[in-house]
């Protein structure tokens, strides 16, 4: 009996914490409803929902603020006896009202009418939530358009240095390419101590081939020896095409001797081309040299340009070596 009664006890005072807190909740609102649907009492939050004047009457229904579809129902529902508690349920508020929202509610009957508690459905943090997905989605779309366009920025920047390393007439790579590739052989020649061949080539009197076939046919040579002279290369060889009609073959790994057996197949190789409607015969001169210890870059194509300008000298279309002098005709 004691113990019932100091349970009945605890129940008052948790049910008058409780009133007092509802009084005061911003979230969960309150209302007191007349039989008829007048309120008779709001709670803080219940002001917010169900404000004093929105209905404009000094005594609003509750159906005042509910969508038409739920007015008649709710009404119903305060009228039959069988159905008058109960909950929860939703509510739809009108659009005039400043919240347009569903409500859940839960209706209570008491003294002299009912008691309607309920909250707001967190409609705005679901569509809140659902915009934040939206942007995330976005943003994935976004970084992933981004990460398309920078792959396609990385090949066309591809595309662009190679352009800027080639030659476009031959194909074959151009003087600042042969100058990089250089200077990073010459490095690991001297690093490995490993011969490393030059050899520069120079068509014979191409200033006649240009006036006597014209400038078309002069183009056509070039293409056509370039590709003599870049199908003898190895992927780690360099063949680039210099100013005008001067190209320059760099062979890492390779002894003079080796590099003289090169140009002089080359040699050979461009004494059999054929031009369409252009000269009979095209030669070439070529200059061979090895690199020396402690040569710049600068000096070794000078050094393999004066063995070239030998072998124009001494009557063209013939190989010339660094200090070793190799006769064709
Ligand atoms: P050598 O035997 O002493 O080398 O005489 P060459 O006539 O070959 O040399 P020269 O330096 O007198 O003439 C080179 C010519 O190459 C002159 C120039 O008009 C021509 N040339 C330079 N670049 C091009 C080009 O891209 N296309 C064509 N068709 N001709 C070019
Ligand atoms: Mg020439």
């Amino acid at each position: 009996m004691i113990i019932l009664s100091s349970f009945s006890d605890a129940l008052d005072r948790q049910t008058a914490t409780l009133a007092r807190w509802l009084l005061d909740s911003d979230t969960v609102f309150a209302l007191l409803l007349a039989p008829d649907g007048a309120i008779r009492f709001r709670n803080l939050a219940a002001n917010r929902i169900f404000p004093h004047n929105s209905a404009g009457v000094d005594e609003p229904k509750i159906w005042d603020f509910l969508n038409e579809s739920d007015a008649e129902p709710f009404r119903l529902r305060l009228s039959d006896p069988a159905a008058q508690t109960g909950g929860p349920f939703h509510l739809n508020l009108s659009e005039g009202s400043k919240n347009p929202v569903t409500v859940e509610v839960g209706l209570v009957g008491c003294e002299g009418g009912f008691l309607l508690v309920g909250a707001i459905e967190e409609r705005n943090a679901l569509r809140l939530q659902a915009e934040r997905q939206m942007l995330t989605n976005q943003l994935a779309a976004m970084a992933r358009e981004l990460a398309r366009k920078e792959k396609e920025l990385e090949a066309a920047n591809h595309v662009i240095e190679r352009i800027a390393r080639t030659d476009l007439l031959t194909g074959l790579a151009n003087r600042r390419a042969l100058d990089e590739m250089l200077s990073r052989e010459m490095a690991r020649a001297n690093r490995q101590h490993q011969p490393l061949t030059l050899i520069l080539a120079d068509i014979d009197h191409f200033k006649l081939i240009n006036d006597t076939y014209g400038y078309g046919v002069g183009d056509q040579v070039l293409v056509t020896l370039g590709r003599v002279f870049g199908s003898q290369v190895r992927p780690y060889d360099v063949a680039a095409r210099l100013d005008g009609e001067k190209f320059a073959l760099v062979f890492p790994g390779t002894a003079c001797s080796e590099g003289v057996a090169i140009a002089e197949r080359l040699r050979k190789q461009v004494g059999a081309v054929h031009i369409p409607d252009g000269p009979e015969r095209i030669s070439v001169s070529f200059g061979v040299a090895t690199l020396t210890e402690r040569e710049s870059g600068e000096d070794f194509l000078a050094r393999t340009d004066s063995v070239l300008s030998k072998a124009k000298n001494s009557g063209r279309n013939r190989v010339e070596a660094d200090g070793v002098g190799v006769l064709q005709n």
